[in-house]
């Protein structure tokens, strides 16, 4: 097995640019450091390391300042060269920002990357390899970076038994057989490409919590994860836990988790106290509660705030966080029931409490209000609660978006999400200002995401899935990057600096998200997966299911109709003038018709067609487009290695057959609901 698939987008390949290689070999002679920890071991050692494959040059390790050639770490505080970096631009550094300068003259040829903080440093060198990788002269560097989002955060849905939840790409790389697993190279090697993207937070296990992950808070297994918690920490990353809300009645002797009951009270802060004294850093708890059958305060008659400031309380003396999600919905709907509508549940369950949480809880929201689709509305819980710290949630898991084997790049559709002004204060307050904090000046914010990784050699299944999890950590530190240059970022960096390859596969990442949706459910309606592993259609399946999701689709007609005038009224947790627009058949977006409205299949749309010629249009685009897709990747044969070339071709073979699958029966389903046929005649079964 090659290198190729394992390393991602940190390949740090010789550079091939002979004229190019040798410009940059002139600042790499030494490298000193102002102070050591463990960060800035670590930020070294990077350094040290890809210098050596991309150019061959060792980079000797210096006690003294380099007098005409080599580079300087230091954080602000050690860094006294006013005239090569102000003082004003090391205080405008937020906590984990950076600066990276050259000096560059016939004489000298100098690098300083200074960092806030030592993590700071350790993201300045990943920067400056990002450059190297990519070929940028580094003789007029002034580069000075902060993050927008204070919590860059991935999601493990791992179980201790070593499957994952929503997981393609093979097993656990933490877990096995109940435990922690003892090879950590791969949590290592896991930590530096987290790392490199600039995420800062990880929660290891799954947040359904079972009950051998129940005990990963006991002293059985604290050890081990205190040892996965050293690994992050050397990469500037902190470790949390996914605890169960039970846990009081089944790891300790108490017969309630009752959070008003005092016993319980007492119960987690001791927890609390046992954990830090393992991991001092500890970063805090993710809680999945009351939600698709996890335990919660429900059962004790007390609300999400009350479940969880008992937390916020325990944690609170060490600096940790509680981290509670909002995904919380009648999961036992009746689907004769209409008056329910699973998509209002969010901000019905939590928007009544603001104010009610303590400073160390942080709400995490998913983007949409219903769970992962191709296509949603954004949540209208973002930005609606003025005095409580949110996180969104984004799932880098292609759950719904093909599950790895389909590409779908994300990062467009992210975009969308953290562009969208909801006017919560006006025009203008996006969904990305939110969440960083800036509106309301939340204590913590920030994004969390679901990973998308396992223990499959490329880590990702299709090796081109890896760009979503690279895409996510360059986002979410930089909204501004246009998807385009986040995409051509990562092919250089994974493929190597080839012009036409970077081309042609940043084309196809950027249309992969919509040839997806033209072959699945149409105009934002959803759900028509199978039932309980997502992946292929089936129109019905969640149709007269618990689940609150529905299309209500008949001989008539498609869609839900979430209107105030006749409808569920989800729309009027929307701002103004958000909610209006949603409201209005007019002024709907086209791409979230069937989400907000229920219409004939007759409805003329903006183009001129008819839904259900819209319909059998884009499933018969959405086919030919992945037809499209193998005959571009073809072309990279001999271009790339054959190891990524044929896993990629052997998921875009797949990736056809269930283009074809979806279109032929949603075809079907609604030529034969509507009796109406297709203008152009093709085949419909
Ligand atoms: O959509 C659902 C997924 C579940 C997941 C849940 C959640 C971890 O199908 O697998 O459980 O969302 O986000 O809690």
């Amino acid at each position: 097995i090659s290198n190729n698939s394992y390393a991602c987008w940190l390949q740090y390949k010789k550079i091939a640019n002979v004229a190019y290689e040798k410009k940059v070999k002139l600042f790499l002679e030494t490298v000193v450091a102002a102070e050591s920890s463990t960060v800035m071991e670590t930020a070294l050692e990077e350094l040290q390391a890809a210098v050596s494959k991309m150019t061959g040059v060792h980079l000797e390790k210096s006690a003294e300042p380099p007098a005409n050639h080599g580079i300087v770490l230091s954080t602000a505080a050690h860094f006294h060269q006013e005239e090569i970096i102000g003082r004003h631009v090391l205080a405008g550094l937020g906590a984990d920002g950076y600066v990276i300068r050259s000096l560059a003259t016939d004489r000298k040829k100098l690098l300083y990357l200074v960092g806030k903080t030592d993590k700071g440093v350790l993201y300045a060198v990943f920067h400056l390899l990002r450059l190297l990788q990519t070929e940028q002269p580094l003789e007029q560097v002034n580069i000075v970076e902060n993050p927008r989002n204070p919590l860059r955060m991935i999601n493990q849905w791992d179980n201790l038994d070593g499957t994952i939840e929503r997981g393609y790409a093979g097993k656990s790389i933490f877990f096995e057989n109940n435990k922690i697993t003892a090879n950590i190279t791969r949590i290592k090697d896991y930590a530096r490409l987290l790392s490199s993207v600039g995420i800062n937070a990880i929660s290891i296990n799954n947040v359904n919590v079972f009950e051998a992950a129940t005990k990963l808070i006991t002293k059985q297994l604290l050890p081990d994860v205190a040892a996965v918690a050293d690994i992050f920490r050397a990469y500037g990353i902190t470790l949390f836990l996914s605890i169960n809300y039970a846990s009081p009645i089944q790891l300790g002797t108490l017969p309630t988790a009752d959070p008003l009951d005092e016993r319980v009270q007492q119960w987690w802060k001791e927890k609390a106290s046992e954990i830090y004294r393992y991991i001092p850093d500890f970063g805090g708890f993710l809680v999945k509660a009351d939600s698709e059958h996890r335990p919660g305060p429900f059962t004790y008659g007390r609300d999400h705030a009350e479940g969880a400031n008992v937390l916020a309380e325990a944690l609170k003396p060490y600096g940790g966080v509680v981290i509670w999600r909002c995904f919380v919905y009648n999961c036992l709907q009746d689907w004769r029931d209409r008056s329910t509508d699973r998509a209002k549940a969010a901000y019905d369950n939590f928007k009544p409490l603001d104010g009610e949480f303590l400073d160390n809880v942080i709400l995490q929201v998913k983007n949409g209000p219903m769970d992962f689709q191709v296509r949603e509305p954004v949540s209208p819980l973002l930005g609606a609660m003025k005095q409580t710290n949110q996180v969104l949630e984004f799932q880098i898991a292609q759950e719904y978006t093909g599950q790895q084997i389909d590409l779908c790049y994300l990062v467009p559709q992210w975009k969308e999400v953290l562009d969208f002004d909801t006017y919560a204060k006006g025009e203008g307050t996006t969904v990305k200002s939110i969440v960083s904090g800036s509106v309301y000046g939340f204590s913590h914010s920030g994004i969390a995401a679901v990973s998308n990784i396992g223990n499959d050699v490329n880590w990702t299944g299709n090796t081109l899935a890896q760009a979503n999890l690279y895409g996510y950590g360059r986002l979410i530190w930089n909204p501004e990057l246009a998807a385009e240059e986040i995409a051509e970022e990562w092919i250089v960096s994974t493929f190597g600096n080839e012009p036409l390859v970077t081309a042609m596969i940043r084309e196809m990442l950027m249309e992969s998200w919509s040839i997806y949706e033209n072959y699945t459910a149409p105009l934002g309606i959803g759900w028509m997966v199978n039932p309980g592993h997502h992946y292929g259609p089936n129109v019905d399946g969640y149709e007269y299911a618990v689940w609150g999701t529905y299309h209500f689709a008949d001989c008539h007609g498609i869609g839900v109709d979430r209107t105030t005038g006749s409808g569920t009224g989800y729309v009027s947790q929307y701002f103004s003038p958000n909610k209006e627009m949603y409201e209005s058949l007019e002024n709907c977006p086209e791409e979230l018709l069937l989400f907000f409205h229920h219409v004939p299949y007759t409805h003329t749309l903006k183009s001129g067609e008819t839904v259900i010629q819209h319909i059998y249009n884009t499933h018969f685009k959405g086919a030919a487009q992945v037809a499209w897709l193998i005959d571009k990747w073809r072309e990279l044969e001999g271009k790339i290695d054959q190891e990524r070339y044929e896993n990629v071709l052997d998921r875009l073979q797949r990736q056809l057959k269930n283009a074809v699958e979806w279109r032929d029966i949603i075809n079907t389903y609604f030529y034969r609901k509507s009796g109406i046929a297709d203008e152009q005649n093709r085949t419909i079964y």
